[in-house]
């Protein structure tokens, strides 16, 4: 099987939501010793974009929506350990804070960029989804963070990036705490609008934009 339809079947078992498949092909992965990064951005992740397409066009509902999330979590706790051991775990880049905003349950995006930062080396404080804003701010003041990540793939639980900007200000934080944002209906106009420090469209460039800001 070539790397091509190794990747298809991947995606093809998100859409179908079909775990068992997930975890064959996960396990697979390592022992091939594939990419996992390509693995993930080329085979996963288009997986659950469609599963969302399908969703868009009344083909897909909740209950599709759920069983290829699952498949993308089951897939990632066997990938996940690998992927943090692969890198060569120096002194700490920097210390953050990340989850997804208060009202909004999505982790899939969030716990690819959390895993991606602590794989390269970032110190990292996982609050979960659906933290609660002020929470956002008082762990990175007790951690002494660099930065907050928020995640954010409503719309209306995006306004809650803007309050937790908005916190750092009234709190005279933001010469310490960048915050990066990111999440699917959230781009860099919005991140500028807000006021954030960064913004990244997915889990490698949010390293990128993190590594790039403490190095400023
Ligand atoms: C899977 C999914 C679910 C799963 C979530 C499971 C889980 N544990 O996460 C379930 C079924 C539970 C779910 C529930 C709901 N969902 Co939903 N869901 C999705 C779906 C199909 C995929 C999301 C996903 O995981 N994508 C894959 C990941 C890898 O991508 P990502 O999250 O965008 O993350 C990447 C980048 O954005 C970036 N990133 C993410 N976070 C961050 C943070 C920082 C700091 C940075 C720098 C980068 C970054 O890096 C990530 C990795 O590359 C999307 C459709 C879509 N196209 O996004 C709808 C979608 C987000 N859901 C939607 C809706 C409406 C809901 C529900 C309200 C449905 C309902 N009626 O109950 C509920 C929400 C409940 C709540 N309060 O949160 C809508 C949102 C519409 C809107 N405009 O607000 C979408 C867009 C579907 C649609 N087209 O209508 N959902």
């Amino acid at each position: 099987m070539s790397k091509e339809e190794f990747l298809a079947r991947m995606e093809k078992a998100i859409i179908e939501g079909n775990k068992e498949e997930c975890e064959i092909l996960a396990k697979e992965a390592l022992e091939k010793k594939f990419d996992l990064n390509e693995v993930i951005d080329k085979g996963y992740v288009p997986g659950i974009q469609k599963v969302g397409d399908l969703w868009d066009k009344g083909e897909y509902f909740l209950p599709e929506l759920i069983t290829s999330a699952e498949c993308m979590k089951a897939t990632m706790i066997i990938l996940q350990p690998e992927m943090e051991k692969s890198q060569i775990q120096t002194r700490s880049k920097g210390k953050v804070v990340i989850g997804t905003v208060q009202g909004d349950i999505h982790d899939i995006g969030k716990n690819l960029v959390s895993s991606m930062l602590s794989a390269n080396g970032f110190e990292v404080h996982d609050l979960g989804a659906d933290v609660q804003l002020e929470k956002f701010v008082e762990k990175a003041e007790e951690e002494s963070a660099d930065f907050i990540c928020l995640s954010a793939l409503l719309t209306t639980t995006m306004l809650g990036q803007k309050r937790v900007v908005e916190i750092i200000k009234e709190k005279n934080l933001s010469d310490r705490i960048k915050v990066l944002v990111g999440g699917a209906p959230v781009n860099q106009k919005w991140a500028d609008d807000i006021g954030a420090n960064g913004y990244g469209e997915n889990a490698m460039v949010a390293v990128k934009v993190a590594q790039k800001i403490i190095k400023e």
